[in-house]
């Protein structure tokens, strides 16, 4: 094959800032002469172990995925890459992606997808780089990334045609390797090695046991039915909207009430399914729906600990729990029965790769539809389905008897997430210094059954690496554990969307049946109080409720 090494002068853009995980912007943005080449470029410049090394490509298969690999492959050669390991068809999910990287000791991985945005030409791209370890990049890189792309001048790249990503086996070109891999069998082999396949397979042979998972015209369809339909023998149909496509079937893939609605459907209405799952564009969240019963992620976590003596893969104890600190507190009730480690993390799957790598925490959990292990280093929405379909098939319990079971041990956390989205800016950050204005004032202070315990701007001390973060969400507690955070998500692409998490245990069996948003009314209503919400951003209601 003729190969010629261009270097292409170039100039920094200034918006190449990755953000809670990754680059993400508008295709549009990605699509300007130059935009993906000079991220992918700083990553290369900052990566010097790439040079000579291994990386691990692959996306969710959203609309410009297989463009912008053929760009990084090109790259790859300019850069002199041994050797590229790309999912078939370009396709490789998040956690796929985390556990190619970690089984097959390479230097790292780019991984395609915006996650959960919509995809195809008017909506969302992203591209993040994920290190040795299997996880997303931590703030230092990331922040070495940034600055590299702010002071860029050139970049390598081989004038090379494009090549087959959908026939599995290996190329050569010039000094390059493309190891073209099935995009699921490593990942199945993991999730093989982890949970009771045998005992799962009977579930499914049972006639009283049903599921449905919705993959979302999004990544995890090819995972999930081979998994669940061809390894599990889960009849075929039990994977709904498994077939990829570009724009997710013009949906929001995103697992939650909302945009998850027709599943929601299906498990709510009468004689549906004893369990519904689904999961997100890039395959790192779940959402766990028993009949007629949502799980919050914050509940899933906590569940999990506390049965995870019951999965093969967790038999011999886990070692520590952490959450995301706008997660719910269920989890640490765990910990604290179970005398383990709990860590309280940044929101950013990033914040929990020293605390696994050290061999600190053994789960992981945020109310943002995340749920995972040390198996890999990202979440992983069929992971967090599996577990639960292990435990139903252990425990023979519907997932709301589960769960009910597991209140009445640990009593409730009543929780709840407003999300604003698409506010404008300005707005949203008046009512983010509305509240910052006020966080030295209000400990003492008392609105009606609540008394301010103590509020402030979270920051993080990374107790492995002491690395600081700061400005992580602010925090309004409440003596007796009731919290209110504020935050400003890090994941959107137009205006800002503020998130508003309200959280309260309640000990009393008697009312842990009570309706969430009203056992919260009382703090949702302090909420608007400290920080006018709706007030400064003109909306009555939250877009979105989960
Ligand atoms: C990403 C991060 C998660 C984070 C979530 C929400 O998820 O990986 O750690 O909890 O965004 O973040 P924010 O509240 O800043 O929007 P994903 O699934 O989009 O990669």
């Amino acid at each position: 094959m003729s190969m010629k090494i261009r270097r292409v002068e170039t100039t920094p853009f200034s918006d190449q800032k990755p953000g809670t995980s990754g680059l993400r912007k508008k295709v549009k943005v990605f699509r300007q002469p130059h935009y993906l080449e000079n991220f992918v470029q700083a990553v290369f410049d900052v990566r010097p172990s790439l040079k000579g090394g291994v990386l691990v490509l692959g996306g969710d298969g959203r609309y410009f995925n297989r463009e912008a690999i053929q760009i990084i492959l090109r790259m790859a050669l300019a850069n002199g890459v041994a050797r590229v390991i790309v999912g078939q068809g370009g396709i490789l999910s998040t956690p796929a992606a985390s556990c190619l990287i970690r089984k097959y000791k390479t230097q790292g991985g780019l991984i395609l997808s915006a996650s959960h945005n919509p995809g195809g030409p008017e909506e969302d791209f992203g591209i993040k780089f994920n290190t040795p370890n299997g996880g997303p990049a931590p703030e230092k890189v990331t922040g070495e990334i940034h600055e590299r792309a702010c002071e860029i001048t050139h970049y390598r790249i081989a004038d090379i045609p494009d090549l087959d990503l959908d026939t599995p086996g290996r190329t050569t070109v010039g000094p390059m390797v493309v190891a073209v891999v099935d995009s699921v069998n490593d990942y199945a082999e993991l999730m093989q090695s982890l949970f009771d396949f045998d005992r799962m397979q009977a579930l499914f042979k049972e006639d009283r046991f049903s599921m449905r998972f919705d993959a979302m015209h999004a990544v995890t369809g090819p995972y999930a039915r081979r998994i669940l339909e061809d390894m599990l023998g889960a009849p075929a149909g039990t994977v709904m909207n498994g077939q990829p496509l570009e724009d997710f079937g013009k949906g929001h893939p995103d697992p939650n009430l909302v945009h998850a609605k027709g599943l929601v459907d299906t498990l709510f209405r009468d004689n549906g399914p004893d369990f519904g799952a689904a999961s997100d564009g890039d395959g790192d969240r779940n959402m766990i729906l028993g009949r007629h019963f949502f799980v919050t992620p914050s509940d899933s976590l906590a569940v999990l600990a506390a049965n995870a003596h019951h999965v093969p893969g967790y038999a011999k104890g886990i070692r520590g729990i952490a959450r995301s600190m706008p997660t719910s507190q269920a989890a640490d009730r765990v910990a604290e029965k179970m005398g383990i480690e709990c860590f309280e993390t940044p929101t950013g799957w990033k914040y929990f790769g020293n605390l696994m790598d050290a061999g600190r925490v053994t789960l992981c959990g945020e109310e943002s539809f995340g749920t995972s292990s040390d198996h890999v280093r990202e979440k992983d929405g069929l992971w967090a389905v599996l577990f639960w379909l292990n435990l139903l098939a252990v425990r023979g319990e519907s997932v709301a008897d589960i769960v009910r079971d597991h209140w009445r041990q640990f009593g409730r956390d009543f929780y709840t997430r407003h999300d604003y989205e698409g506010v404008d800016a300005a707005q949203a950050e008046a009512a983010m210094n509305q509240v910052r204005g006020q966080l030295t004032a209000l400990k003492g202070r008392r609105f009606g059954d609540f008394t301010v315990a103590q509020a402030d701007d979270f920051a993080y001390t990374d107790p492995v690496d002491g690395s600081v973060a700061e400005g992580q969400g602010l925090r309004v507690l409440f003596e007796g554990g009731a919290r209110l955070v504020f935050r400003l998500s890090g994941t959107g692409t137009a205006g800002a969307t503020l998130r508003l998490y309200v959280e309260r245990h309640e000990a009393d069996p008697a009312r842990h049946g009570e309706d969430t948003q009203e056992a919260l009314a009382p703090l949702i209503g302090i909420a608007e109080e400290i920080a006018g919400i709706q007030t400064h951003t003109g909306r009555e209601t939250p877009s979105v409720i989960t």
